[in-house]
């Protein structure tokens, strides 16, 4: 009876809302409709809005980026559509706990940590720049926080867009199932994840580590963290240095010296 009246609820228990301003729209559109962000859409998790910018120009040839003033060469993206696009995303989405990401080569590094920040929006906003960017104008009027993914140049901000929505979309509730959440534990604590097999159990004539066919779970589990550290420590120095002021080892039991049998009492 209670299901059926809930199956009519009127408001849509979305977790999280993601609109991406592009001016490739299926580019984005096509990766997160794809494997688990496709299923999470599916199942009402979390929606994804792609608007294309070149749709608000009011450029009679629709146009959507001008030269640089001051010179210099490649394209700007102009303001006005950009605006127009972000305003009309706005009046749709209503009053929400949003942020508005620019990403940008020149933004602050977008880490595990801020994925999980950024998940407790209820809407972002993620906002693609293609050619030599965006008019400074639209930024200071309407970004709230610009991100990079990391030290590397790129097209444009569609990939790292699509990137923040799977990596923020992963601490929602629901969206991964159980078994997929489970691999998180070591690289959420810091460390990198520890080598996975599957079957056969010898494959090119390289056999799969003898203890993970034990069967031995303290034994296997012990492994993995082992594997994590070493690869870690050998890949990674500043993870693990982080890692070990986290965890500091704990101080190794003393040995119980058995108490000398005396004739006589303690004086
Ligand atoms: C916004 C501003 C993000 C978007 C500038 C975007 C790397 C990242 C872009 C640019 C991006 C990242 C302008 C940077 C042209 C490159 C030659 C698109 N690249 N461009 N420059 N690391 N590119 O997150």
């Amino acid at each position: 009876m209670w299901s059926a009246v809930f199956s009519f609820a009127p408001f849509p228990d979305f977790s999280m809302r993601f609109d991406i301003l592009t001016l490739f729209p299926e580019m984005v559109k096509t990766i997160l409709d794809t494997s688990i962000m496709g299923r999470a859409q599916s199942h009402g998790k979390i929606e994804v809005f792609c608007h294309q910018i070149r749709d608000y120009s009011k450029d009679k040839h629709r146009k959507t980026d001008d030269t640089p003033y001051g010179g210099g060469t490649g394209l700007v993206m102009t303001p006005q559509p950009l605006a127009d696009c972000m305003d009309a995303v706005l009046e749709q989405s209503g009053n929400r706990g949003r942020r508005v990401i620019y990403l940008s080569p020149k933004g602050a590094l977008f880490t595990q940590a801020k994925a999980r920040e950024l998940c407790q929006f209820e809407q972002l906003i993620l906002v693609c720049g293609h050619y030599e960017g965006v008019d400074q104008r639209f930024i200071d009027e309407y970004v709230d926080e610009e991100l990079s993914i990391g030290d590397y140049v790129l097209t444009g901000g569609e990939l790292p867009a699509a990137i923040v929505v799977d990596a923020v979309s992963r601490h929602i509730e629901g969206v991964l199932k159980c078994e997929d959440s489970y691999q998180d534990e070591s690289i959420a604590s810091g460390l990198l994840e520890y080598p996975h097999y599957t079957h056969p159990d010898t494959f090119h004539g390289r056999t799969v580590p003898d203890v993970l066919l034990s069967g031995h779970h303290q034994n296997i589990a012990k492994w993995r963290h082992e594997q994590s550290l070493a690869l870690t420590k050998e890949r990674r120095p500043d993870l693990y240095a982080a890692y070990i002021l986290a965890h500091p080892e704990p101080p190794p039991k003393k040995k119980r010296t058995p108490k000398k049998k005396t004739d006589h009492a303690p004086e």
